[in-house]
């Protein structure tokens, strides 16, 4: 039996025709933050969600990553999908070893279960902390996860907005794995970069050694928008020139809840050089550093 979902009535559905950049990635670079959704007549959207989208399926990743340029992604499971990780592991599957994913588990997830999700290519868990996206737990319940996975030597990517730094400080420091931040923490940019905030964030990185940082979503994070997202600038600029080997980049296509306005992909990849601004930096962030997490084994090509 098929059920068809209704995307939200005020769902921004992905960018139909994204421009070619004018940056060109480096060989072999990851958009190590994206996502798939559904389609849900295949894949169904999670009963426990917060928010229906318009499908975004694997083919329509894969012509995007050639589009922009890049050889690879890690695509990262939303809320949307809960805990079934169904749709992921068929992207991944299906990407001919040009994908890894980021699963969300919960208790109760047997090794064998684990077993699958990590010879389809999962190499980490997600733990979201964001209100409106799902309902967050004790921390005990992310701390035997974490224990869980650094069996497998996954990492966990945590994804708060900036007030639950200081909430969680405790968990999100006693991780231990390698611990991944998505969109640096959500900083309010109309703030200063040298400001009490954003200084948290940065401690953060700096006081744990295991702490990374994605410096993506100038979309979400920014007041002035497109084309160029200069008030983001300064924040993702300052993380990769500070931790340059702890920093990853992703498009986050179909860029799921937006409200204002749906990015054109090209444009944030244009975004790369403002933040990254030599060469070594751009292969740091798009190249040496997703393949240290995701693909270790070695650098057999799989282009
Ligand atoms: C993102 C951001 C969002 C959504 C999700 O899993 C999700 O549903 O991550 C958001 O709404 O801010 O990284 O895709």
């Amino acid at each position: 039996m098929t059920t068809a979902f209704v995307p939200d009535a005020d769902w921004l559905p992905y960018h139909p025709n994204p421009s070619r950049p004018a940056f060109t990635p480096p060989p072999g670079a990851v958009d190590a933050h994206c996502h798939v959704f559904g389609p849900g007549h295949v894949f169904p959207y999670a009963p426990e969600r917060k928010y229906t989208p318009v499908d975004a399926g694997a083919d329509a990743l894969f012509a995007l990553r050639d589009l922009l340029g890049f050889e690879r992604n890690v695509i990262v499971q939303a809320t949307c999908h809960g805990a079934d990780n169904r749709a992921l592991v068929d992207a991944l599957r299906r990407s001919a070893d040009r994908a890894r994913g980021v699963a969300t588990i919960r208790p109760g997830i047997s090794r064998g279960e684990l077993a699958e999700l990590h010879e389809a290519g999962v190499r980490g868990v997600r733990f979201n902390f964001v209100k409106r996206l799902v309902d967050p737990k004790p921390d005990a319940y992310y701390l035997e996860l974490a224990d869980l996975v650094g069996e497998l030597g996954w990492h966990v990517v945590v994804y708060f907005e900036a007030a639950d730094l200081a909430e969680r400080w405790r968990l999100f420091t006693s991780l231990p794995v390698p611990v991944v931040v998505d969109h640096m923490g959500r900083p309010d940019v109309g703030r200063d970069v040298d400001g009490e905030e954003f200084g948290v964030f940065l401690r953060f990185l700096t006081e744990h050694e295991n702490v990374w940082s994605k410096v993506s979503c100038p979309e979400r994070l920014s007041k002035v928008g497109p084309p160029g997202y200069e008030d983001v600038r300064p924040f993702a600029r300052r993380v990769v020139e500070t931790f340059p080997d702890r920093v990853l980049w992703g498009t986050d296509w179909p860029h799921p809840n937006l409200k204002g306005h749906m990015p054109d992909d090209g444009l944030l990849v244009d975004f790369i050089p403002h933040i990254a601004p030599t060469a070594e930096l751009q292969h740091s962030l798009l190249v040496a550093n997703p393949r240290r997490l995701y693909w270790p084994e070695g650098e057999r090509d799989v282009t």
